[in-house]
């Protein structure tokens, strides 16, 4: 990091002030993010330039069929700098829950912010959209979320859609369906940049608004419209419980003696073998150490990926989508609390508010398998290389 540069920024000790956080914390954070977006050398100055002094993008937020778990997923009280920083980069023109006023004034608060932004404002998506019955089953100051949706992108720079709900429909969408739930970008016709999770991540989300802030675009997406950084491997290849799969351990009951000893999930139905998601990276939950689904002893239920997440039942095994060992293991022996596990360290990470910093020192490992030895004939006989596993 070119620290010297930004570090004497007097952005930056406004910013101190603003965040109540120290100058190191906060440049930390900045390579951390952009370690974890896989940003080239130098992104991390940029990014803290931009997250400091650059006039915060007018962000509309609209929320359709949810439950509010998004926005609440960026608000929690136990993590007060992650909260902090999203409001201090953005400027937050619109969004129904957190607003003190209602009725009128919101409305006209947002179309006077869509008008005075008008082709640069950032349009963030939470909820499903009910389409069936044209639309009548979700309304917002007399106007259907369809026409809503659309009147807001038709002059936004971008639209986001945050949550599985308005990824690909999300919980309103399974089952019969009786609404007609859809997602964001089949209403409005074409992929947009998406951060399923049900919640999502908020540090996901963090770093794709800061990519917007820093770069004037959104980060590298996938042909489902996630940015890469995030959705590009599976649970199960970063899996703190993953040497107990390939070993072949398992809880088979839940508080079971393979439960209590942290083996693997897979046969309580774990999804994480067919779920793109970096929870296991940059970790997901306030609830304490090892602190993501998994790390609780609870299979994840593929909450970020259409087609599993409350489609496929809970107990159902799992499609393993790729069955390469990953490049490292973690341990798997630990006592609880000490020594310093991934986990541990991304929990202390985030009781400092830099999560991220997680996803950097993991960074390294994300999209590297090992290649196995060829056959003894082969004259390359033990080597090993590194490549990326696509998806
Ligand atoms: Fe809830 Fe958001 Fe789930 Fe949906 O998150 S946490 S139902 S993805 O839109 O509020
Ligand atoms: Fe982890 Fe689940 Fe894979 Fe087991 S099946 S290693 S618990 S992601
Ligand atoms: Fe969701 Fe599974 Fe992550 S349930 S939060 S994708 S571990």
């Amino acid at each position: 990091m070119s620290e010297n540069k930004v570090a004497s920024s007097e952005n930056i000790v406004m910013l101190e002030n603003r965040l109540g956080i120290s100058r190191r914390s906060f440049l930390q954070l900045c390579a951390a993010m952009a370690a974890s977006m896989g940003l080239p050398p130098g992104a991390d100055a940029a990014i803290a330039e931009a997250v400091a002094s650059k006039k915060r993008p007018s962000v509309i937020w609209l929320h359709f069929q949810e439950c509010t778990g998004c926005t609440e997923s960026l608000l929690r009280a136990e993590h007060p700098t992650l909260e902090k920083l999203i409001l201090d980069v953005i400027s937050l023109d619109y969004h129904e829950t957190l607003f003190a006023a209602a009725g009128h004034q919101v409305e006209a608060a947002r179309l006077l912010a869509m008008k005075e932004n008008k082709g640069k404002y950032l349009l963030v998506v939470e909820g499903a959209i009910p389409t069936k019955d044209k639309g009548i089953y979700c309304k917002i100051g007399g106007q259907t979320a369809i026409d809503m949706l659309k009147e807001c992108a038709a002059d936004a720079a971008a639209v986001v859609a945050i949550g599985s709900c308005s990824s690909w429909g999300g919980m309103p969408s399974t089952g019969p369906n009786p609404t007609g739930s859809s997602s964001a970008g089949e209403v409005l016709g074409k992929v947009i940049p998406n951060i399923p999770g049900c919640p999502p991540n908020p540090y996901n989300f963090l770093s794709t608004v800061v990519h917007f802030l820093t770069f004037g675009k959104l980060p590298e997406v996938d042909q489902l419209g996630r940015p890469k950084f995030a959705y590009s491997r599976l649970i199960h290849e970063n899996c703190e419980r993953r040497a107990h799969f390939d070993a072949g351990r398992f809880a088979m009951e839940f508080g079971d003696e393979g439960h209590r000893k942290g083996y693997c999930l897979y046969k309580l139905g774990c999804k994480g073998p067919e779920t793109y998601a970096n929870c296991p990276s940059i970790l997901f939950g306030d609830v304490g150490n090892a602190s993501w689904p998994v790390g609780t002893g609870h299979p994840c239920i593929g909450c970020t990926e259409k087609g599993i997440g409350f489609t496929k039942p809970i107990h159902a095994l799992a499609d393993l989508k790729n069955v390469v060992p990953p490049l490292g293991f973690p341990r798997i022996v630990e006592e609880q609390g000490s020594g310093a596990t991934i986990a541990s360290v991304a929990v202390v990470a985030a009781a400092a508010g830099a999560a991220v910093g997680a996803a950097a020192a993991m960074a390294k490992n994300l999209g590297q398998v090992t290649v196995p030895p060829p056959e003894k004939s082969d004259k390359t006989e033990g080597k090993t290389k590194t490549e990326r596993a696509e998806p």
